[in-house]
């Protein structure tokens, strides 16, 4: 009797304890950077005043009726990053030169003293309008420096920029991310002053209240800046985020103003702060017709797409309108063409045609086992009992499969866990090695030589906690096959 009562006890810990998903390692994200993660590509318009002056920095002192796009087309701007698989946009609402795109009760630089629509043109109106009929999140990037204003460098003008923030935030319905640049360049028309005005960065613009604006105003809206508080820059502007490229970060300095590795992250870092990646589709951010020859090809942007979102960041490509105002027909072509190789590449994942097998599941649980490696669902999970640190996955197929890339998502409501991994394929009679890599967090896109095999193994090598991964696949890209 007293035996039977100590194994029941025993079966029902041993049970309760094996429902139980692991605990979180490290820190995790927030639900609103949970749902930018799965935004993962976007686009940016820089459009302004520099579009018109061929300029990448205005000065603040050009004549607002010099803005005047001949054809400002934002249903065609929206459906062309629909079309490249873009989930939103974001707009420079107000750049370094001060000019807003939108009529600012706040100020007589913008829209509403330009010829364009009579002086009564609302683009952010337009575009964040349009971003909703084609189903794209809209965004706004609205920089703290301004050369246009007479009290930069004075704190009115915090209360100038922050009453702007509230029109965007109030007036255009839902923001999904404000763009926090950290350029301080110094000189400018500061209404007319023109000199050279040196802000300090770590104080003068008093950010945490800033930023609490934009908490109580759009609660699920990320905040980016070089130090986030939501997403942090990756240190570059050609679209490559590091290897690793771990999701946390202790955030350090100030916007325009950090030392913290931000291409890299910090393994051990205090909090949840992923990358984006911001890069342009042309030498510049703004619209050059001299640039009309130099715009990124499909193959350079999927290399981008790979180097960003393939190492757990998310991809900002900026495509800038040109004078009419809307996508030159040269960016539309390459990001056809990148469209074209993404769904060529990603829409089939190889391995759901295989057998697969775990070296362990948590509990024995279906719950943990590998089959929700193929459910599209980030979060459920194969994982393993809490002290396991190294495990594997074979996939075993009937017949020899060809892939070139290699994805893996850990499921981040659990924190990144992995530390080292290795993708093996079968050759001969033995493992050989495709690729080692580190961090893998929300996504890896590992891509590897053109490899076909009838088995592959995912090695996690070493974990700070027992895995916990989302999702895994085999991808051939159109390279793959050409290349075979
Ligand atoms: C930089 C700015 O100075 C550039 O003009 C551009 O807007 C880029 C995205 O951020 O800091």
């Amino acid at each position: 009797m007293r035996t039977t009562y100590t194994i029941a006890i025993v079966f029902l810990t041993n049970l309760s304890w094996a429902l139980q998903p692991p605990a979180p390692y490290g820190p995790t994200p927030s639900a609103r950077q949970m749902r930018w993660h799965q935004i993962g590509f976007y686009g940016f318009l820089h459009f302004g005043i520099n579009t018109f002056t061929d300029k990448e920095w205005g000065y603040g002192d050009e004549d607002p009726a010099i803005f005047n796009p001949t054809a400002f087309d934002a249903n065609q701007i929206a459906q062309v990053a629909r079309e490249a698989g873009m989930r939103g946009l974001v707009l420079t609402a107000k750049h370094h030169d001060g000019f807003c795109l939108w009529p600012s009760q706040y100020t007589e630089h913008s829209v509403k003293n330009s010829p364009w629509r009579g002086g009564r043109g609302d683009v952010v109106k337009e575009l964040s309008d349009a971003c909703r009929r084609y189903g794209l999140l809209f965004g706004v990037y609205l920089s703290p420096w301004d050369r246009n204003r007479s009290d930069y460098g004075r704190p009115e003008y915090i209360q100038y920029y922050r009453q702007q923030l509230r029109e965007l935030l109030t007036g255009y319905g839902e923001i999904f991310i404000v763009w926090l640049d950290g350029a301080n360049g110094g000189d400018g028309y500061y209404g007319g002053a023109r000199q050279t005005r040196r802000i300090d960065s770590l104080t003068y613009y008093d950010w945490p209240n800033t930023w609490q604006i934009i908490r109580d105003l759009m609660p699920m809206a990320v905040i980016f800046s070089d130090v986030g508080p939501d997403v942090r820059w990756v240190g570059n502007e050609r679209g490559r985020a590091g290897e690793p490229c771990w999701a946390t970060l202790t955030p350090q300095g100030a916007p325009g103003n950090t030392k913290a590795d931000l291409n890299h992250g910090d393994r051990h870092g205090s909090q949840w702060l992923p990358a984006e990646c911001d890069v342009s589709i042309r030498p510049g951010w703004f619209y050059h017709r001299s640039e009309d020859g130099r715009v990124k090809t499909p193959m350079q942007l999927f290399e981008i797409y790979l180097n960003s979102v393939g190492r757990g960041a998310c991809l900002n490509l900026n495509v800038p309108p040109d004078t009419t105002g809307q996508i030159h027909p040269n960016d539309v072509l390459s990001l056809k063409g990148l469209r074209s190789i993404l769904d060529q590449t990603f829409s089939f994942n190889i391995a759901t045609k295989a057998r697969v097998t775990a070296s362990q599941v948590r509990g024995d649980q279906r719950g943990f086992g590998p089959e929700n490696l193929f459910d599209s669902d980030i979060s459920t999970y194969w994982s393993t009992d809490d002290q396991v640190r190294a495990a594997e996955l074979i996939l075993d197929f009937d017949l020899p499969v060809t892939f070139d890339i290699v994805a893996v998502q850990e499921c981040i409501l659990l924190g990144q866990r992995i530390d080292n991994f290795a993708l093996e394929a079968w050759q001969g009679d033995d493992w050989h090695l495709l690729a080692k890599g580190t961090s893998i967090g929300h996504l890896r896109l590992v891509r590897v030589e053109p490899t076909t095999t009838t088995r592959f193994r995912f090695r996690v090598v070493d974990a700070a906690a027992c895995p916990a991964i989302a999702e895994l696949g085999l991808y051939a890209s159109p390279y793959s096959r050409v290349s075979h």
